[in-house]
């Protein structure tokens, strides 16, 4: 049996790249793949046979690869497609990162067996979530296409004197803080790295926008006046990580950046904690053996 990964690696190697601000820990690599990449990971994606396509109720499309979860969590595997593993190498790629990153080399911190594909088209969003005790406490997302912001939110007590709030989906008696915590704005081909309380304690988001606006600093947001039905500004926990002159540039103008949001797609790299042995076969078979 492979020996089992240290529950809340530390990521060493990443710290230049640790989002500051946030609860503990997020990271933002930019640029981890080249656009030829992308382009090649957008047409493989767009190309999927139908079959492979979900929708979620509010319009999103989706699709998982390595598989997907029984009722009880349990990862009923499927090889990943070559497009993920062989060329471009980037499931392989991920963990090699982060294993450097935590100093364990060829033993899975990550050790990536499920990618869920999302797909945003511009006014889409996913509401704020936690991807959950079924996956391990370390998540890496990969930006295509287009650039969206990220929200971080908190849970806060019922108790707590009234801020503003959103009911949790199937949280019976939590409530979440309707302002989130923190923002980080994902560019193309950016990798953006939860783990450790910000995995497991926070939840993440996208607002349902079409168009993002970033500026410099809290001051430069409370004085910007929004036009009709424009979203308000945001200052983001990662902009001087962007490795984007022109972006960064814009964020520190009086202005602000602001960006019309195409159709973004992206790939999470999730490592379920427990899969069916045999995959669909087992449960074809009835046996439900698990690791
Ligand atoms: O698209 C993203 O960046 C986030 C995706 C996500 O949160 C999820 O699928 O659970």
């Amino acid at each position: 049996m492979p020996p089992s990964p240290p529950p809340e690696p530390t990521l060493d190697a990443l710290k230049p790249m640790k989002v500051e601000g946030l609860p503990p820990a997020a990271y933002y690599i930019p640029n981890f793949i080249t656009e030829e990449e992308e382009e090649l990971l957008l047409r493989k994606i767009a190309d999927s046979p139908q079959p492979k396509w979900r929708t979620t109720a509010t319009g999103r499309r989706l699709q998982y690869w390595g598989g997907t979860l029984t009722k009880s969590g349990v990862l009923v595997p499927e090889p990943l497609p070559e497009w993920l593993t062989a060329y471009p190498d980037i499931a392989a790629r991920v963990d090699r990162l982060l294993d450097a990153a935590a100093g364990v080399e060829g033993r899975h911190v990550l050790g990536v067996n499920q990618v869920l594909v999302n797909e945003y088209a511009p006014g889409q969003g996913i509401s704020p979530h936690e991807d959950g005790p079924a996956f391990r406490p370390l998540v890496a997302t990969l930006s295509l296409g287009s650039s969206s912001v990220l929200d971080l939110h908190h849970y806060i007590s019922p108790s707590a004197p009234s801020p503003p709030m959103i009911p949790a989906d199937g949280a019976v008696g939590r409530a979440i803080a309707a302002v989130p915590l923190g923002h980080v704005l994902l560019l193309p081909r950016s990798l953006f790295v939860l783990s450790g309380s910000a995995y497991s304690a926070h939840l993440h988001g996208i607002a349902p926008r079409s168009a993002d606006w970033v500026v410099r600093d809290e001051a430069a947001a409370a004085a910007a006046v929004e036009g009709e039905g424009e979203a308000p500004p945001v200052v983001v926990a990662n902009a001087g990580l962007l490795a984007d002159a022109p972006v960064q540039a814009a964020i520190a103008s009086d202005a602000g950046w602001r960006a019309e949001r195409g159709t973004r797609v992206s790939l999470t790299f999730r490592h379920a904690e427990k899969s069916l042995k045999g995959g669909a076969f087992a449960m074809v078979g009835g046996r439900m053996q698990r690791s």
